[in-house]
């Protein structure tokens, strides 16, 4: 079903919301304000909205040591995510996760994951208890393709298959693991989505730079499992914009890669262009949300950098769960 105009403009202001967090991020880290390692989302943006936009905050996600844009397109809130990164007492998670370990039960989601594979698992539990209370929730996985090649991911996805567990395997293919091309280091660079066929699943692929491409293949993904097929995969392809970390010059690219990238496959601009084609949103509207996510981002790092820095006397609280 086609999208109306009100959910064209939620996900535009969601992408663009990711954009220019990021961006923000790139500038502030130089200010030598914002402790721990930080990588950055931009470039990604179509595929964690195009998927997020279609579960509910009962359907469980899993991220990655790149996990802003999850964050952002699952619900969490900005400024409390700029305040965590700033490691500020107000954060959403106190101060205590920083840019690679946030998390927020009540949007389901369940975490980034400073450990390469150590998603997947965490997604089947997550979809082994869904298939279990039977509500028809979904557990996801955000995957990238240096994570496809480990172990864990082999182990979820064959547990997930035999389990019939409402798992979802995403694979965001950005072409590089660190500073490795995937041409080098997945034996099928191109094709990841088949090693998920590969353990009996059905999977989908997509360009990750499309918005539209994304969110209508992940529609059908869903239809599947929710409908108690079990799991199921897909793979987009994706680029990242800024380094793997950052302050990572990424000399790895290659001549122009990175300004050929930007300028033919930024997802902003594809997005913008089909709307006006289509004509099922304004220019006019879409600069509106331009304009209230710059200031959305500039009071999230005014109040981050106001706000006050974790009590130290508090270090051992949530360290410990009560069951009873
Ligand atoms: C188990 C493990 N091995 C290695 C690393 C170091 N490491 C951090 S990110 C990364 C690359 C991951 O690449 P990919 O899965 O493609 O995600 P991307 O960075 O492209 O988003 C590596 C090797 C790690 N954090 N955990
Ligand atoms: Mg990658």
């Amino acid at each position: 079903m086609p999208l109306d105009s009100d959910q064209l403009l939620h996900a535009y202001r969601q992408m663009k919301t990711i954009r220019l967090f990021e961006e923000r991020l790139h500038d502030e880290i130089k200010t030598g304000e914002i402790g721990g390692f930080t990588h950055l989302y931009a470039g990604q943006e179509a595929v964690a909205v195009g998927i997020c936009m279609q579960l509910t905050t009962e359907d469980k996600i899993v991220s990655t040591h790149r996990g802003h844009g999850h964050c952002i397109a699952k619900g969490c809130d900005v400024i409390g995510m700029m305040k965590e990164i700033y490691g500020r007492a107000g954060g959403l998670c106190k101060g205590r996760a920083g840019s690679m370990h946030i998390a927020d039960l009540d949007v389901g989601m369940l975490g980034a994951n400073g450990i390469v594979g150590g998603g997947a698992p965490q997604a089947v539990g997550a979809a082994l208890a869904a298939r279990i209370d039977g509500k028809g929730r979904v557990g996801v996985a955000f995957s990238g393709d240096g994570a496809c090649n480990q172990g864990t991911t082999f182990e979820a996805m064959n547990l997930a298959v035999v389990t019939k567990a409402p798992a979802i395997f995403v694979f965001e293919n950005n072409h590089y693991s660190e500073h490795t091309g995937d041409a080098y280091a997945v034996g099928t660079a191109d094709d990841i989505a088949s090693r998920a066929e590969a353990f009996g699943m059905r999977a989908w692929r997509a360009d990750g730079c499309d918005f539209f491409s994304t969110y209508d293949a992940f529609a059908e993904l869903l239809e599947h499992v929710r409908g108690g097929n079990g799991p199921a995969a897909i793979e987009l392809d994706t680029e990242r914009y800024f380094g793997h970390f950052e302050g990572d010059p990424q000399r790895y690219r290659g001549k122009g890669e990175l300004d050929r990238i930007r300028a033919e496959r930024d997802c902003l601009t594809a997005f913008r262009e089909k709307v006006r084609m289509e004509g099922s949103v304004t220019h006019a509207a879409l600069d509106q949300v331009d304009e209230d996510v710059a200031a959305l981002i500039d009071d999230a790092v005014a109040q981050a950098r106001a706000d006050a820095e974790p009590d130290p006397a508090n270090v051992a609280d949530d360290v410990y769960a009560d069951y009873f």
